[in-house]
């Protein structure tokens, strides 16, 4: 299968004053386009091979779950581009124009693991503000259900570690620089108004079903 650029649900400046229709618009068409078509490259390098057959009609998730069925040569490229493809296509979707009240069982469980919504906005943001360089903050579920929130670097997708990302923010300069320049804390508190709870909920119930 080519893989392709998902639509965004949404205007390029649909995002704004939170995320600036400039940034959007380079960040789908630019970065993302660009992770996909390197993706796709570096697929069509096994195209006639027996083992092309394994992974040429995976989905780009399932790609990144079973990572060592990738050949050695080209499993480099299918981490940071097919990671970048899956990480910016949960971006887009856990983002809304109206953002919304956090509310499902996707916050009961919040609750639950972090004592309180507030302290778990903390733990994530905290997360997204100290990750040295380029990556993302992720709120995920673990093999045992339960809720857990880190930062990988670079494109490094949550998927390789077999856990299932509901929630995730990137903080490459791309995302943010144009309008936040080096305050990067502010685009992080920014991104907490225009949350789809109702999609993290979504993804939330798919992954502990
Ligand atoms: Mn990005």
């Amino acid at each position: 299968m080519t893989h392709e650029l998902p639509d965004l649900p949404y205007d390029y400046n649909a995002l704004e004053p939170h995320i600036d229709e400039k940034t959007m618009k380079i960040h789908h068409t630019k970065h993302h386009q660009g992770y996909v078509n390197k993706l796709n490259a570096a697929l069509d390098k096994h195209k006639g091979h027996t083992s092309h057959e394994d992974f040429s009609s995976m989905t780009v998730q399932n790609l990144l779950r079973n990572i060592n069925k990738v050949p050695a040569d080209i499993r480099e490229a299918v981490v940071n581009n097919g990671g970048g493809h899956a990480n910016h296509s949960l971006f887009w979707e856990i983002m809304s124009p109206e953002g919304s009240k956090p509310t499902g069982e996707v916050v009961e469980a919040i609750k639950q693991e972090f004592g309180s919504f507030e302290n778990f906005k903390e733990e994530f943001s905290e997360a997204a503000k100290t990750q040295f360089g380029s990556g993302w903050a992720w709120l995920v579920v673990n093999k045992e259900g339960k809720l857990e929130v880190f930062s990988t670097p670079n494109q490094d997708s949550p998927l390789m570690e077999d856990l299932s990302p509901i929630l995730g923010l990137d903080v490459w300069e791309h995302s943010y620089y144009l309008n936040y320049q080096n305050k990067r804390p502010d685009y992080v508190e920014a991104f907490f108004n225009i949350i789809n709870w109702k999609q993290v909920d979504h993804l939330y119930k798919e992954a502990t079903k």
